[in-house]
């Protein structure tokens, strides 16, 4: 935004300095050992998915690898990688999950 002191004629800009955060996407990698199951169970658990989204999701990551369970801010995605990781490893499955930048 500009402004324009009537006394000097000076035309000063400032711009409003509340910025948008940036986002990340929380994706969950298909391995050959979780259990389809498990993997439904921490999208509904971790991700807030419905029954019928969290398979959709899963099944997506089964064949084709990688998926997207949500986008965050930086902080949220971050603890939601390590709940899962943690959650998996637990649980002794590899599922592995990580973070990307949108
Ligand atoms: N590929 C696994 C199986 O056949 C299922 C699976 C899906 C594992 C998604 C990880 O992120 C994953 N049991």
């Amino acid at each position: 935004t500009t402004k324009d002191d009537r006394e000097t004629g000076v035309v000063v800009k400032s711009k409003p300095k509340t910025k948008k955060p940036s986002m990340y996407k929380v994706l969950l990698l298909n391995d050959d050992y979780t259990p389809m199951e498990f993997v439904v169970h921490v999208l509904e658990r971790f991700f807030s998915k419905s029954r019928e989204d969290a398979t959709r999701i899963m099944l997506h990551v089964h064949r084709r690898g990688v998926g997207v369970c949500g986008v965050y801010t930086y902080e949220v995605a971050e603890t939601k990688v390590n709940q899962v990781i943690d959650f998996a490893r637990r649980h002794e499955h590899p599922l592995q999950c990580t973070l990307e930048k949108e």
